[in-house]
């Protein structure tokens, strides 16, 4: 689990020290995974799953946004989550999220912007063409799913808006609300839960604004109507059920920074290299494939997606600025 105020911590185990022979082998194969970003064959799109409204996308050409690994079975992606807003178990969200009333919705765009305004979702939906996008999405807990998203590059708004010279980075806050949510009631996070980028990396066409999954609308515990998807970031940096941008000169706050900085930086960016100060970063569980007590895969540097978004991060020094 990732915070120290939570009870029935689950630390990951203190095994995962990596043996030279299997380091060896995950430099093999982050060599083939760097490959592997460029598919050559078309991944068929996703079959609904049949339970939400169908909101299909077409297939994403945005390089590096159709990952080949096999995708994740819709049960466990609607079923294994994190949204501290319904309680900070892996099946609250799914149990408690039916009190979210994904309609009617607005987001705000607001600070540094030329064109300020609510969106109404339904205007937000349309603002660009829906694409699939299938990306590795990685918890600083120590493992990953693969989902096929629909949505579009959050750069498309950011466009639309036109943020001025002052604008930065770029502050997300999402619904706080203690008649829908009833894990605000708890103090694990200062609510409402926000997450920030910087400019560039808002602007990266790989950060996804997503209103489905699986070719329909998110499920209400997966973020619904309208969430961030940075994919080569922790997961955590993904805030789910948006109700504001705000363009900001400073470096926002953000929730798991306030809440333990020792532990989680601005950055968050997905590095094997850097270990969570409780727990190694080294290795993840794929949910839905691998057994809990199955090998364990590498993780990648920026989750796989180095190619695409290293240059972003050239002369920082990423264990100061994790
Ligand atoms: N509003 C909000 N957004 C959130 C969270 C949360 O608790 N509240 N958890 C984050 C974390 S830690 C992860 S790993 C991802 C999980 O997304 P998923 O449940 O769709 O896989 O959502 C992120 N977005
Ligand atoms: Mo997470």
């Amino acid at each position: 689990m990732h915070y120290l105020r939570d009870r029935g911590t689950i630390h990951p185990l203190g095994s995962e020290i990596t043996p030279r022979a299997v380091y060896l082998d995950r430099r093999r194969w982050l060599a083939l995974a760097g490959a592997a970003m460029w598919p050559a064959l078309s991944p068929a799109q996703t079959a609904r799953p049949g339970k939400l409204a169908a909101l299909p996308g077409s297939r994403s050409t945005v390089p590096g946004a159709l990952v080949m690994d096999k995708t994740t079975p819709y049960g466990d992606a609607s079923t294994y989550n994190n949204f501290y807003e319904f309680g900070t178990d892996k099946a609250d969200p799914a149990r408690h999220a039916h009190t979210l009333k994904p309609r009617p919705w607005t987001v705000a765009v607001e600070g540094e912007v030329k064109k300020p305004g609510n969106y109404d979702i339904e205007a937000l939906l349309k603002l660009a063409p829906q694409e699939e996008r299938i990306y590795r999405l990685r918890c600083v807990e120590g493992w990953s799913m693969v989902i096929p998203w629909v949505g579009y590059s959050l750069a498309e708004l950011i466009r639309r808006v036109e943020p001025t010279g002052n604008a930065k980075f770029v502050q997300f806050v999402t619904l706080a609300d203690r008649k829908q949510m009833p894990g605000l009631a708890s103090s694990v996070l200062d609510w409402p839960y926000v997450e920030g980028l910087r400019m560039d990396e808002a602007l990266h066409p790989l950060t996804l604004l997503a209103f489905g999954m699986y070719g329909e609308v998110l499920p209400n515990q997966n973020g619904a109507p309208v969430r961030v998807v940075v994919p080569w970031k922790y997961g955590f940096k993904s805030g789910k059920s948006l109700v504001k941008i705000r363009f900001v000169a400073k470096q926002p706050p953000t929730s798991w920074e306030l809440a333990a900085p020792s532990e989680y930086g601005f950055y968050s960016n997905v590095n094997p290299q850097v270990d969570h100060p409780r727990w190694s970063q080294a290795t993840e569980r794929r949910i839905g494939e691998d057994g809990l007590f199955a090998k364990k895969r590498a993780t990648l540097m920026f989750n796989g997606y180095e190619p695409q978004v290293g240059q972003m991060y050239a002369g920082m020094d990423l264990r100061k600025q994790f």
